[in-house]
């Protein structure tokens, strides 16, 4: 009987053993918001969050809503996308990099508006 355990205990070992580990979700969304920034003359326009990690290879989804009362733009160079969101709309824009790296997103619309990056890690 307790050669029939240890057997038992073995098997369970080595099926846990060969089970692969857990990889990092294959994908991940993000909701970025463009807000009006400080007071008086030191007003910005502000994409936040101002950093996102992602994995190399996954599916990133984000979601851009605008809640300042003008359209902004929305660009990563590297992802090919370049969107305007209008004054309390959403638009909705995904990519996948392949490489390690960083991707800077900013507004096209106004080179003055803070933008962001994206750090794309392995
Ligand atoms: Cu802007």
């Amino acid at each position: 009987m307790a050669v029939v355990r240890a057997l038992m205990v073995l098997v369970l070992a080595v099926a846990t053993l060969a089970v692969p580990p857990v990889f990092a979700q294959q994908a991940r969304s993000f909701t970025v918001v463009t807000v009006l920034s400080g007071q008086g003359d030191n007003v910005a326009n502000v994409w936040l969050p101002s950093a996102l990690i992602v994995r190399r290879g996954e599916r990133v989804t984000l979601t851009l809503r605008n809640v300042s009362p003008a359209d902004h733009g929305f660009a990563i160079d590297e992802a090919r996308i370049q969107e305007i969101v209008q004054p309390g709309q959403t638009k909705t824009v995904t990519f996948s990099h392949r490489t390690e790296g960083v991707l800077r997103y900013y507004c096209h619309v106004h080179p003055a508006h803070i933008g962001g990056q994206v750090l794309v890690v392995r």
